[in-house]
């Protein structure tokens, strides 16, 4: 039995685009951010990241969370990969060297992607975008993303995707971890080859049907 824990508001896209794409069946359990509720031991909570029955499974307290029998992940980028090697058909490596580039680009957005990105969206929902400290912050967000974002631009102008000339995994890490950037558009004109990427890998039926769900969710 496989089963993903973590609502859609969450990192849990990343696994969660992934088995959309391979047409796996899982079950879904969507575990909130303790956080985002008022109370969240509250009796009538609903299940969240610090709810006792949540934290059984992984004492992190974070989502997203995978059991595949015995095998508990946390980690997207991680749980992403895996449920590619083992249910993702082509979408996952097929040879020692796309495992390896697979590897590469997880961990090349999950350090040099992901928090900047995070900056960036948090600025952008709050309204701040405009404020001195909001405006000063995502500057910094985008002088850390300038050399990953340079190496992303070359590797596009060569190829339509990561790796193996085909969609991938890898591109799922990536785009996931970049969609936080989206919202600040001059980085869309300075990295206009990685972002028209973004824009190819967001017009699969999988990633639309998955973020009108995730839409749907109580912001
Ligand atoms: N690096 C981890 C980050 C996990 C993480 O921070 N998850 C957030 C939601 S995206 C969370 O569950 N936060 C709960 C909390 O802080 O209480 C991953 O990629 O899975």
């Amino acid at each position: 039995m496989l089963t993903i824990y973590g609502v859609l508001r969450s990192r849990a896209t990343r696994p969660l685009w992934l088995l959309a794409e391979a047409g796996k069946d899982f079950t879904h359990v969507p575990v909130i951010q303790s956080y985002r509720l008022t109370d969240p031991l509250a009796q009538d909570a609903p299940l969240n990241t610090l709810s006792p029955d949540f934290l059984k499974i992984s004492p992190q307290s974070a989502v997203p969370v995978m059991q595949d029998g015995d095998l508990v992940l946390t980690e997207s980028l991680a749980i992403t990969l895996y449920l590619a090697r083992e249910y993702g058909g082509t979408l996952g490596p097929q040879t020692k060297a796309e495992l390896a580039q697979a590897e590469q680009w997880a961990l090349f957005a999950g350090i040099s992607i992901d928090l900047p990105g995070i900056d960036i969206i948090y600025t952008y929902a709050d309204g701040l975008s405009d404020t001195p400290e909001g405006a000063a912050k995502i500057a910094a967000a985008v002088e850390r993303l300038a050399r990953p974002l340079a190496r992303v631009e070359a590797h596009l102008a060569q190829h339509d995707y990561l790796i193996g000339n085909r969609f991938t995994v890898a591109d799922i890490m990536l785009a996931e971890c970049l969609r936080y950037s989206q919202a600040h558009k001059p980085l869309h004109q300075t990295y206009p080859k990685t972002f028209a990427w973004l824009a190819r890998c967001q017009s699969r039926p999988a990633f639309i049907d998955m973020m009108a769900r995730r839409n749907a969710e109580p912001a």
